[in-house]
């Protein structure tokens, strides 16, 4: 099924698969439809019994075959795993989302991507947008600094899955990549490290919600949630960063603002700019690639052809709940950044 390729990086695999959408198509689109009926859904939301649609999506043969063998990649040490060629190429954008779909539910438990529309597929593609809109990385085609996807909530889902439709033709819109455990030991190299390390795993660092996330939707809704960068416990990510939103946070909690702060992501930042190895990998049209998003960093170069669309899907390792708690503190407009 998936075949090793070769090794990008450290943790960070090239694999290819074999054709085993064909076969799976008529029952992933029963299963499906069992659940969802025919309205429409190729963005899909996640009001439905989703144990039992995870279920009955494993117990197609392929699928569950994939599901273990990411599983055990994981395991391996794997943090992300290219897919060349996952053969998706030649359906329908509705059935290729479909598939896709079935893809996330066998990884885990889809979440939606914002509070308002509830999207478990999202189309990473420049749109234009308000003025004073905070963007996300998916919603412009600038760089997208090194960082963990939803760093803003209390739990930030297990892995993401990123899908080219389709990839831009101007030579941007590269993924980076980079291993979390490479950035951990680097920092615990050097007594500087060591103590920047400590403080990074025990302050509470502020990270703006981008406005598409928060609760209000509004570009006047200022939230943070509070966390520290790296996790101490296995069952939390290992890392957790954006440097964007963490500028925003401290804007909206200067009372977070502090030198110890500050002195530690300045440590962190070195690491990242001069010492840790950050993979630059173009992907292609039909490539995908699977991101455990406790452990790894990832980011997009800039990219000028606004033609590039790709489809993510972010999946929690335990069922969903839909009342999704954010740590957050609301603040009144006078102090949005
Ligand atoms: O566009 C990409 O390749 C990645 C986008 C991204 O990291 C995100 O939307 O969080
Ligand atoms: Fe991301």
């Amino acid at each position: 099924m998936l075949r090793h390729k070769k090794d990008l990086a450290l943790g960070i695999g090239r694999f290819t698969l074999n054709d085993i959408w064909k076969d799976s198509f008529v029952p992933v689109n029963r299963a499906l439809k069992n659940f969802y009926g025919t309205k429409d859904c190729t963005k899909f939301s996640p009001e439905v019994n989703e144990m039992a649609l995870s279920q009955e999506i494993l117990s197609i043969p392929s699928l569950q075959e994939l599901h273990q063998q990411v599983m055990d990649l994981k395991k391996e040490g794997y943090c992300a795993i290219f897919i060349d060629k996952f053969g998706l190429r030649s359906f329908l954008p509705e059935e290729r989302n479909k598939l896709l779909f079935a893809f996330s539910l066998a990884l885990g438990f889809p979440t939606p991507t914002d509070p308002h529309q509830g999207q478990l597929l999202w189309d990473v593609k420049a749109r234009s947008l308000p003025k004073g809109y905070f963007a996300t990385f998916s919603e412009h085609s600038d760089r997208a600094d090194l960082h963990t996807d939803t760093q803003y909530y209390e739990r930030p889902e297990d892995y993401f899955f990123l899908y080219v439709v389709k990839a831009a033709q101007c030579g941007g819109g590269k993924s980076l990549l980079c291993d979390g455990r490479e950035i951990q030991s680097c920092l615990l190299e050097t007594s500087e490290g060591q103590e920047a390390f400590d403080v990074l795993s025990t302050f509470p660092f502020p990270f703006r919600i981008p406005t598409t996330f928060t609760q209000h939707g509004t570009v006047d809704a200022v939230e943070t949630t509070q966390a520290p960068i790296f996790g101490s416990d296995p069952n939390e990510p290992l890392i957790r960063f954006r440097h964007d939103t963490l500028e925003k946070g401290f804007q909206a909690r200067p009372d977070l603002d502090v030198p110890e702060a500050r002195n530690a992501l300045r440590v962190l930042y070195h690491v990242l700019e001069n010492k840790v190895n950050i993979l630059n990998y173009y992907m292609q049209d039909d490539d995908l690639v699977v991101c455990d998003n406790h452990t790894a960093l990832h980011g997009r170069t800039i990219y000028l052809d606004k033609s590039r669309h790709c489809v993510r899907a972010r999946m929690s390792r335990e069922p969903v709940n839909s009342n999704r708690q954010f740590a957050v503190s609301c603040l009144p407009q006078g102090v949005a950044a």
